[in-house]
């Protein structure tokens, strides 16, 4: 009788035991660590959070490869995100990204900062042509104080503002016109982007400018829905502009800097170890695209012109013409806290 117990208590444990071990391989989400590429060393869960960043330009735009730099330089301090990186506006346009971020359908982006100003109005500040004379400016105020406030004044709207990349200075090129001075834009369709400012200035320059989402820029300009449109040299270059435009001309009219943002939701869900790796990372991604990005401004001019662009260099007087223009404009958009603003960035640059 005892004999026939024993035999059935041992039955049940090993069932048990062949139960809890099938469970146990079925576990999802376990990292296997080989050393010595033989036997598993070490088994242990990691439960990753995937972090999806979208920007609208492509692969070899600097601002891309300062993303990997981040993916690269966020895995060294931390096992616990999978950075996913999508280029060419997979995600959508600037604004719909930002709005990814606030609904939760994606983690991360890295707008110019002229859509911004649709979702925090002191952006703008960054909008008005010719604020800032060279990147070193731009760097002190970006990096600075006035800069840290704006990045703090997102978290309101849902996005954790990190740091600033560069986009860098604007150039007009079109398809069919030697623009040295603002009379010769009359009448040009130029494609700008989603902001008031941009808009006016182009009016005051004398074109026909129209807002477009940067994912139908090329097919705009190769099908001549518009004649022309204005960017940094490195995206002129890196998006084959000069395949669909004769002519840029150097009018550096606006220095536009991007800003590396996440959803808050995220920022708040991470541990402070792994803020502090993500911040850390930014950091290191942001000196490294900005070093890319003013070498392909610096050099890329005459890569346009091996590929058939003509390219304007304007005199200083040439220059002084377009922003004697764009000064007109600054009264009608420098109210409340705009203005505010602006006073700071303009006595932050004549210190
Ligand atoms: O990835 C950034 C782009 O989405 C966009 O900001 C580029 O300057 C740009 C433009 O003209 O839309």
């Amino acid at each position: 009788m005892g004999g026939v117990l024993v035999k059935r208590s041992l039955a049940i444990l090993l069932t048990l035991m062949l139960v809890v071990g099938l469970f146990a391989g079925c576990t999802p989400k376990q990292q296997t660590t080989t050393e010595g590429g033989n036997t598993p060393a070490e088994t242990k869960p990691v439960e990753k959070r995937v972090m999806r960043i979208g920007i609208g330009l492509n692969e070899d735009h600097p601002q891309f490869k300062g993303l990997e730099k981040f993916k690269e330089e966020l895995n060294k301090k931390v096992d616990t995100i999978d950075v996913q990186l999508f280029a060419n506006s997979a995600l959508g346009d600037d604004r719909a990204m930002m709005e990814g971020l606030q609904l939760g359908t994606q983690e991360g982006t890295c707008p110019s900062t002229a859509p911004i100003g649709n979702f925090v109005e002191e952006f703008k500040v960054f909008d008005f042509p010719y604020l800032f004379p060279d990147e070193a400016s731009a760097d002190k105020v970006l990096d600075g104080e006035i800069g840290q406030e704006l990045l703090d004044s997102l978290s309101a709207k849902g996005m954790k503002g990190l740091v600033y990349w560069e986009n860098g200075f604007r150039n007009l090129t079109n398809r069919q016109v030697e623009v040295r001075k603002p009379e010769d834009m009359k009448g040009l369709k130029v494609r700008t982007m989603e902001n008031p400012i941009h808009l006016a200035a182009f009016r005051a320059f004398g074109a026909n400018p129209t807002p477009m989402a940067f994912g139908e820029l090329f097919t705009a300009l190769q099908q001549k829905t518009v004649d022309g449109q204005e960017n940094p040299i490195a995206t002129i270059y890196y998006n084959k502009f000069y395949e669909v435009q004769g002519y840029t001309t150097l009018t550096k009219h606006l220095y536009s800097p991007f800003v590396f943002m996440i959803s808050q939701k995220f920022w708040d869900e991470s541990t402070p170890e792994e803020q502090e790796a993500i911040m850390e990372a930014a950091k290191i991604a942001r000196d490294h695209e900005r070093q890319l990005n003013r070498e392909a401004n610096e050099t890329l001019s005459k890569e346009l012109e091996a590929n058939g662009m003509k390219v304007i260099e304007l005199t200083p007087e040439e220059q002084q013409a377009f922003q004697t223009k764009a000064q007109a404009i600054y009264g009608e958009f420098a109210q409340g806290k705009i203005a505010e603003y602006l006073d700071r960035v303009q006595k932050e640059l004549a210190k």
